[in-house]
């Protein structure tokens, strides 16, 4: 059978160029800083980002996390969206390791949250409350359609974080998707944000890991989070290597995956009981709404699955899609049909 897996760009398979790239990878220890693989990656990164320096991690999850604890001690506080990631998906894990609170605002459609209400969230300094350390930042905002984040609302969120000595940090598992929708560089995105991490196991197709950039001093201290965290790995410029193809090669070839995701979009929104807000397809992801009137989201999932196409309900009445390579025109006029059949079943 035919299967079009739009669950998510993490199923992603790494390329026969970074497969050759990672059999030929030169490493070393890398917890002794000694992989010249690893090296490479970081510089390269850190290049990319703007960034003084670089920390490669095994995955997003992880590069989250060394990041809060680095930027804040236990019982601070972090603002971030009541949609974001680090807050839905991430386990929880800034309290449960890290101790730290969590303080949400609502993210905007968008993707964004009102400066308005990220300043009233700020703590003033009484000895009731915990001390706002941090606002985190997702771009492209996953739960939000995948909406890229502007440089110029990162400038004026600088200028409230400064006002009140509070530091940035962007969750850009996806940034160069960001990058690519808004025509700009990964550099000018994040030039705001005192750290920064992205995937390199998502659109850009490695088989895994992550990357942290930031200032020098602010990689060192993540090193050491990244240790106590049993994320210090050895001869790991084997799945560098499939990295650098990434950055290399394959983060130009994003828009194909956005224009995917557009014409997926429209070929669903024009199937009747099915609803997609066209203006906020921007990148690679697609939420479809599902009229409860005619079926469950969870049961349109299972029909889809059962004719070879995969995606996930992630609320009631909420489908999501992800478009991602090596996925072709003709693979999402497969999803498209399917979908119109599956609805059309009652
Ligand atoms: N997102 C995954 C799932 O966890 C939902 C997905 O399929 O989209 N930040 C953002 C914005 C993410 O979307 C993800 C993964 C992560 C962080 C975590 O990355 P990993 O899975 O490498 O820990």
């Amino acid at each position: 059978m035919k299967t079009v897996d739009l669950r998510s760009d993490t199923v992603t398979m790494p390329t026969g160029q970074m497969r050759q790239a990672m059999a030929l990878a030169e490493v070393g220890d890398d917890v002794f800083k000694e992989d010249p693989t690893v090296r490479r990656l970081e510089e390269k990164a850190a290049e990319i980002t703007g960034k003084e320096a670089a920390l490669f991690v095994c995955s997003g999850t992880m590069a989250n996390l060394v990041c809060q604890l680095v930027h804040c001690g236990r019982g601070d506080e972090i603002i971030l969206g009541d949609q974001s990631h680090v807050f839905f998906y991430e386990q929880g894990g800034s309290a449960a390791v890290g101790g730290i609170h969590h303080r949400t605002v609502a993210n905007l459609p968008d993707g964004t949250m009102s400066l308005e209400a990220i300043a009233q969230s700020i703590r003033p300094d009484d000895v009731h409350f915990p001390r706002s350390r941090l606002i985190i930042v997702e771009n492209t905002h996953n739960r939000c359609c995948g909406m890229p984040i502007k440089a110029d609302y990162m400038d004026k969120l600088r200028q409230l974080a400064d006002d009140h000595g509070i530091a940035i940090h962007v969750d850009g598992a996806r940034i160069f998707n960001a990058a690519v929708a808004l025509e700009t560089t990964v550099a000018e995105l994040v030039r705001q944000a005192d750290s920064v991490c992205f995937c390199l196991s998502k659109g850009l197709g490695a088989p895994a890991g992550s990357v942290v950039c930031s200032s020098a001093d602010f990689i060192d201290e993540a090193r050491r989070a990244r240790k106590v965290l049993g994320g210090g790995m050895r001869q790991v410029g084997v799945l560098a290597a499939a990295g650098l193809v990434a950055l290399e090669h394959v983060a130009e070839r994003l828009e194909h995956d956005h224009a995917n995701a557009r014409h997926l979009a429209e070929n669903l929104d024009a199937i009747d009981g099915l609803k997609v807000e066209l203006n906020y397809i921007r990148t690679n992801i697609v939420y479809v709404a599902v009229d409860p009137e005619r079926l469950s989201a969870e049961k349109l999932v299972q029909r889809l699955a059962d004719r070879g196409v995969l995606v996930f309900a992630t609320g009631p009445g909420k489908i999501r899609a992800v478009t991602h390579h090596p996925l072709t025109p003709s693979d999402i006029d497969f999803a498209a049909t399917v979908f119109a059949e599956a609805i059309q079943m009652d």
